[in-house]
């Protein structure tokens, strides 16, 4: 999808009459694509905002190529954990569309602080989707540059990456970096089950009372490994947000359109001194938490397979099908481009490189430090004792 402007959404607070809210029967959460991929023309949130989206054909399609591509990717990716190329993988399958749908709402100056599962949105930032492989495969410490993707670093600690983004948002603040169109704002990726972290509760009181422009993206794919929702909340995650003094909205996490009208509106008002908020992306991940858990030892088929009936690709496929916006010939084309990227994303994590294990100290410090040369030391004798070994 071409970067800019695309998609405009409205800022109104006030509820327009034509709009639906939410939709299907399920007044709580805004949707604009149905499962059956029919078009809602706007939906309203429960502050009254109205939510719509105004996409060219051509950004349609951009926004299909997008989640037909990161999944291939995922999938290519957990194919290779299978095989030992991989010590580990957290799929992203099922949440293709709340993380293409806010990763594209994202503008060039806004800064994401992701968790270890948000590879839709790395790629919506145009950062090689080799880059995570390579910290999964053993074969870096985390290869890219936060500053120059506006991409903050995976963070495997639960809810922890929300703290850094919050002292990012007050830091944009105090650069007196907000209050205009063209102003920054950051994003905060988790899950439901780090809402009930400590770390993830700080930061909203903190993003609230220094009405940071921040906004917390949770995506609620209904577990935290084999805990499910039940077991962290007796209330809808998104209404949270009243008792800490910002807005909370709950949107279709499958449903791209929506999702990104929520977001561009989220971040616009963020950058416009407006304060944080926070957005729940109902979703379900769709497959096992990490390559190391086995999902069918705590949750049923026939929840999967409701879930498999409400799929993000499929809705887009149909609406651009219905619409004909795209053709057969489009569609095999984005499959061959899908197949293509995978196979040279293959062949690229088994040509990495295994670094000297020596270089692990290399990066703790920018100068180093007499500790780290001491450690460095005596890691290199420990090794050198090996040699001429069979070891
Ligand atoms: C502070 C901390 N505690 C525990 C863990 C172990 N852990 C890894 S993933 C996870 C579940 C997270 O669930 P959720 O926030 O819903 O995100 P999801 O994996 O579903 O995307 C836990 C408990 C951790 N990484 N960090
Ligand atoms: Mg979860």
């Amino acid at each position: 999808m071409a970067k800019g402007d695309p998609g405009g959404t409205t800022r109104s607070r006030r509820a327009a009459p034509r709009s639906r809210k939410g939709a299907t029967g399920d007044p709580e959460l805004v949707q604009l694509l149905t499962p059956e991929g029919e078009r809602i023309d706007s939906a309203t949130g429960p502050d009254g905002t109205e939510y719509r989206v105004d996409f060219t054909d051509e950004e349609y399609r951009g926004l299909y190529r997008d989640l037909v591509l990161v999944r291939k990717l995922d999938a290519e990716a957990t194919a290779l954990q299978r095989q030992g190329e991989l010590g580990l993988w957290a799929s992203l399958l099922g949440q293709e569309a709340a993380q293409v749908g806010s990763g594209r709402a994202l503008r060039p100056q806004d800064m994401a602080f992701p968790t270890y599962r948000e590879h839709g949105v790395l790629y919506c930032r145009g950062i090689d989707p080799i880059m995570p492989l390579g910290l999964f495969r053993g074969v870096d410490q985390g290869g890219w540059d936060p500053n120059e993707f506006k991409f903050n670093m995976y963070t495997i600690v639960i809810g922890a990456q929300t703290l850094h983004a919050t002292g990012y948002a007050m830091g944009i603040t105090i650069d007196g970096k907000t209050g205009t169109d063209d102003g920054e704002a950051a994003i905060a990726y988790f899950g439901d089950g780090a809402t009930s972290q400590g770390d993830v509760n700080e930061a909203f009181v903190w993003a609230s009372v220094f009405n940071a422009p921040l906004v917390f993206f949770c995506q609620n794919n209904q577990y935290a490994i084999s805990e499910p929702l039940e077991r962290q909340t007796r209330v809808p995650l998104y209404q949270r947000a009243a008792g800490f003094g910002f807005p909370g909205v709950r949107v279709d996490g499958n449903d791209v359109l929506a999702s990104y009208a929520v977001t561009r509106t989220a971040l616009d008002n963020a950058r416009l001194g407006q304060g944080p908020s926070l957005i729940e992306a109902y979703t379900y991940r769709m497959g096992a938490h990490t390559t190391s858990d086995d999902p069918t030892r705590y949750r049923i088929a026939s929840e999967v397979e409701a879930w498999q009936a409400k799929d993000p690709i499929a809705r887009v496929k149909a609406f651009l099908e219905k619409q004909q916006i795209a053709d057969a010939g489009f569609f095999a084309e984005v499959d061959e481009q899908a197949r293509r990227e995978s196979v040279h994303l293959r062949e690229r994590v088994l040509n990495m490189p295994n670094p000297e294990p020596v270089t692990m100290f290399d990066h703790v410090y920018p100068n180093g430090s007499p500790l780290l040369d001491e450690q460095r030391a005596q890691f290199s004798r420990y090794l050198e004792s090996f040699e001429g070994s069979n070891h």
